[in-house]
């Protein structure tokens, strides 16, 4: 198809037209440079230029967002909402509170919500956003004057049909919270236009379980498919967050054995393994006392802090990346690879780099890509939205089984789409992103030129 445009022109004029987003252009290459082999021959998708459109957001919403701390100093931030594409459903898709949020970030981070809201089968398009606060050291007073006015602004461009954000990095059930009460008093009305709610008020069960159990579930298919399991496994787990936490929980229910966790100032190393009463406190730590992870040490005397670091060099069968992206480099993808990791299953986003995604893959490591592997959350969060749009709840049995099956039925699209002709192995890379594509594409096509 010598007429179509490579790669190299694609990716040039992405670069070209959004300089110095490396985050962005990172996952746009991470996603292109396997799609471009899967529509070689496919003529209508070039025609119609369905990559360029999907990587160039619908609209990029970029506001001011001024509050007053404990102190009475006015502080101003800058708040975001990327609404990607929604072309199979509502934008969807967290709000992240981090100093380095930037545009680049939440562009890579909408860009690939929209690939993974796909592949969960439900009818979500791609949508993130957030804010360069640091909710680090304030007072629950302060967080919740920024929510509101973050929100006083936000509230015009988001609704239940429209766009429907949730929690991600810094955002947790406090922070939704204290969104979800500004957007119904600003417009008097009570519907499922955030997720991550509380029970109290809208939220679905096992959504803070969501995410975590899913990677693990998505790394059980992965050893399933060639005969194994997480039983008996050493695992090293990033983060100490929401989706770390709960992935460490169900590793243990797995009966794997957790042997780290971390925080942006260093890891904690457990040879007794970290069991479930000992993630119930770190739980705690996190989310009421909002603590360290340093802290473990005190408390648990089988532990070593390891200040600065992460946690790639601890020889281990399995890895769980959950704390952010990048986080893995190409030499720790090698350490882990020489101790002889099996799998990795990546609960964050984007968090390992394209040079050691291509050294995991080469070495025939199972590598569950975050928009298949940590899809878990986004989908009970569809959950969520279905039975606030039925103004019903389901029962946590009801939710643990439609999980369980959204999670493989993500793994069977990555078989059928992943497949390496003539190996009986599966780039897992490949199949999620291919899958992704197809059903977002095939709805634009539909639409025309719009
Ligand atoms: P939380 O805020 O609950 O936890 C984040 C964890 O990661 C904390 O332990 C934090 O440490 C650590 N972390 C954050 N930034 C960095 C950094 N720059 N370097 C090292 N460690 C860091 O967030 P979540 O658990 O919700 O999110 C974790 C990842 O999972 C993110 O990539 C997010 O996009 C992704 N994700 C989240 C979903 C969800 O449902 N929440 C769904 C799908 C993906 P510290 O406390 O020091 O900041
Ligand atoms: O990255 C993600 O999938 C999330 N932060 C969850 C999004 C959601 O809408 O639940």
């Amino acid at each position: 198809m010598a007429d179509h445009p490579t790669i190299d022109d694609f990716m040039d004029g992405v670069k070209r037209r959004n300089p110095g987003e490396t985050e962005f252009h990172q996952a746009v290459y991470e996603v292109s440079s396997t799609i471009y082999p899967y529509i070689a021959d496919k003529p209508k998708y070039h025609k119609w230029e369905i990559m360029r459109r999907i990587a160039e957001p619908d609209r990029v919403i970029i506001f001011r967002v001024t509050w007053q701390d404990d102190a009475g100093n006015i502080r101003v931030n800058r708040g975001y909402r990327v609404q990607n594409n929604n072309a199979i459903g509502p934008y969807k898709g967290g709000i992240r509170f981090h100093p380095s949020v930037n545009l680049s970030i939440l562009k890579f981070l909408g860009f690939e919500q929209t690939f993974k809201n796909s592949l969960t089968g439900l009818p979500m398009g791609g949508g993130k956003g957030g804010a360069d606060f640091n909710p680090k050291g304030k007072s629950d007073a302060e967080v919740m004057r920024f929510c509101q006015s973050f929100m006083n602004e936000l509230y015009r461009h988001i609704g239940e049909d429209i766009d429907v954000p949730a929690g991600d990095i810094g955002v947790g059930g406090r922070e939704i919270g204290y969104m979800f009460g500004q957007w119904k008093r600003l417009t008097s009305r009570f519907t499922g236009v955030l997720t991550g709610k509380g029970l109290e008020y809208g939220g679905s069960l096992i959504r803070p379980e969501a995410t975590g159990y899913g990677a693990v579930y998505f790394m059980e298919d992965m050893l399933k498919n060639i005969g194994d399991a997480i039983e008996g496994k050493k695992c090293i787990v990033s983060g100490s967050g929401n989706v770390a936490t709960f992935a460490a929980q169900k590793i243990v229910h797995r009966g794997g054995k957790v042997l780290t966790l971390s925080d942006s100032d260093g890891f904690i190393f457990d040879e007794a393994g970290i069991d479930l009463e000992k993630i119930n406190w770190i739980i705690d730590l996190k989310t009421k006392r909002r603590g360290r992870i340093s802290e473990y040490t005190q408390q648990f005397k089988s532990a070593k802090y390891f200040e600065g670091q992460r946690p790639w060099n601890v020889p281990a069968d399995l890895a769980f990346p959950c704390a952010t992206q990048n986080e893995i480099a190409l030499p720790d993808a090698q350490a882990m690879i020489k101790n002889g990791v099996k799998g990795v299953s990546e609960g964050a986003n984007m968090p390992t780099s394209q040079d050691a995604v291509h050294a995991f893959l080469h070495a025939n490591v199972l590598f569950g890509p975050a928009k298949a592997a940590n899809a878990g959350g986004v989908s009970v969060s569809g959950l969520e939205m279905s039975q606030n749009a039925a103004h019903i709840t389901w029962k946590e049995g009801e939710l643990q089984v439609h999980l369980r099956d959204i999670m493989t039925g993500i793994h069977d699209k990555c078989l059928q789409y992943g497949g390496m002709p003539g190996t009986k192995h599966i780039n897992y890379v490949q199949g999620a992103n291919v899958a992704g594509f197809v059903k977002v594409a095939d709805a634009m096509l539909a639409f025309g030129v719009v």
